[in-house]
């Protein structure tokens, strides 16, 4: 949740009045003193709240607004949000297994409960600022990602004991890469801004790999794969790491923390911190799969879950990172054929950029995963756990 310094918007008088009135209605503690837009993140709006104390020392805190056109039920969200905090925060004290001495906890609200509503309908919640953590948009180093895949493991060990039931599905199929596809398919027919013609190749190029689409979900129904609560937005920016140390501390942005397959988490950590460009790099001769920092993911991966993960999901564990990036190529060439409805965008073609590294981080999967299929099967063998 803190970003890194280039992602801080300087608030101006409107922000820092919007920040203010929103954080006074939950019980913080002291004086406000200055509030920042936090502009990371397609969905949701973020913000960061300073207050100082009595004794001088600043308190600071995380405030969010949920986007209902996303979360159609922002109620359920805090629901799901709730339980995971208060379930983790359990766990962790439980069983000593703190990872790094700081967990996500939701601030009340003065009226009680755990969110507001304003007057717009908007629901907003308020988190403690993890302290001296950064985020990272693209990883920096192989220990990041080790870290970072670890943390993401030890999260899914973490609510394993989660009750599936307790947690409301927000976003039905979230991966459900075939009804994603289909989705594609249905928009493009009807091509409602009139952009398809010039997306050809673009579209060609996932429609080649239609058969990618369902064999997860053809494993899972068959029994061989289990559903399990997970993460379900494992993007490596969802990791607090130690500004100092590079360890990681924490997992953030729990809104999609849903029942689903551990395998959609290990992928969107894959599409995510194997490539040294940004999301939405132009310039795609940057787009790379880097081995050392898929050896790392695994490792680290492996270390937090390969207790707990069976044979069928190590033997698809490169599949998933195919598959997610691909998965995530199809939302954003679906969002800007309907006219970047989803997404927040702040260029014209923004949804287009993403596809395109998408697209092409598919391609770099593809040229390497002999490679990546035969370090996975020297990490763990078959029957063993790690
Ligand atoms: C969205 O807002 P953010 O960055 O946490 C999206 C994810 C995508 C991601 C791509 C609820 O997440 O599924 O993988 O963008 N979240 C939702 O950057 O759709
Ligand atoms: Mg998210």
């Amino acid at each position: 949740m803190t970003p890194p310094s280039n992602s801080i918007v300087p608030a101006d008088a409107k922000t820092t009045e919007l920040v203010r009135s929103i954080g006074n209605r939950f019980a913080v503690q002291g004086e406000f003193v200055c509030g920042e837009e936090i502009n990371s993140g397609h969905i949701n709006s973020t913000y960061r709240a300073t207050y100082e104390q009595t004794d001088g020392t600043q308190q600071r805190y995380i405030i969010q607004a949920i986007n209902r056109n996303v979360f159609k039920d922002p109620y359920a969200v805090m629901n799901n949000v709730e339980k995971v905090t208060r379930h983790i925060n359990s766990r962790v004290l439980r069983l000593k297994k703190d990872l790094g001495g700081q967990t996500l906890n939701l601030f009340p609200a003065r009226e009680g409960g755990s969110w507001i509503e304003d007057e717009k309908g908007t629901v907003w919640r308020c988190y403690n600022n993890i302290e001296g953590c950064v985020t990272y948009d693209v990883v920096e180093n192989t220990r990041q990602a080790y870290q970072a895949a670890r943390a993401f493991g030890s999260f899914q060990d973490l609510v394993s004991d989660l009750p599936s039931g307790k947690i409301i599905e927000t976003i039905p199929n979230f991966h459900h890469t075939r009804q994603r596809y289909a989705k594609l398919m249905e928009v493009a027919a009807a091509d409602p801004m009139g952009r398809l013609d010039s997306v050809r190749a673009e579209f060609d190029f996932i429609r080649d790999r239609e058969n990618l689409v369902g064999i997860l979900l053809d494993l899972q129904a068959s029994g061989a794969i289990p559903e399990r609560v997970t993460h379900n937005d494992t993007k490596i920016n969802n990791v607090m790491i130690d500004a100092s140390t590079d360890e990681a501390v924490c997992v953030i942005d729990l809104d999609t923390v849903m029942p689903g397959l551990a395998l959609y988490d290990f992928g969107d950590m894959v599409r995510s911190a194997t490539s040294p460009a940004a999301e939405d790099e132009t310039d795609l001769s940057k787009v790379q799969m880097q081995m050392p920092m898929f050896e790392a993911l695994v490792e680290g991966y492996l270390d937090a879950a390969g207790s707990f993960i069976n044979d069928v999901e190590v033997d698809h564990l490169v599949h998933s990172g195919k598959l997610i990036t691909l998965e995530l190529s199809i939302r954003f060439l679906t969002d800007y054929l309907e006219g970047d409805l989803y997404f927040k965008t702040h260029r014209p073609g923004h949804n287009l950029d993403r596809c395109r590294t998408q697209l092409t981080l598919v391609e770099r999967i593809e040229e390497r995963e002999p490679e990546m299929k035969a370090f996975v099967r020297k990490v763990r063998k078959p029957g063993t756990s790690r």
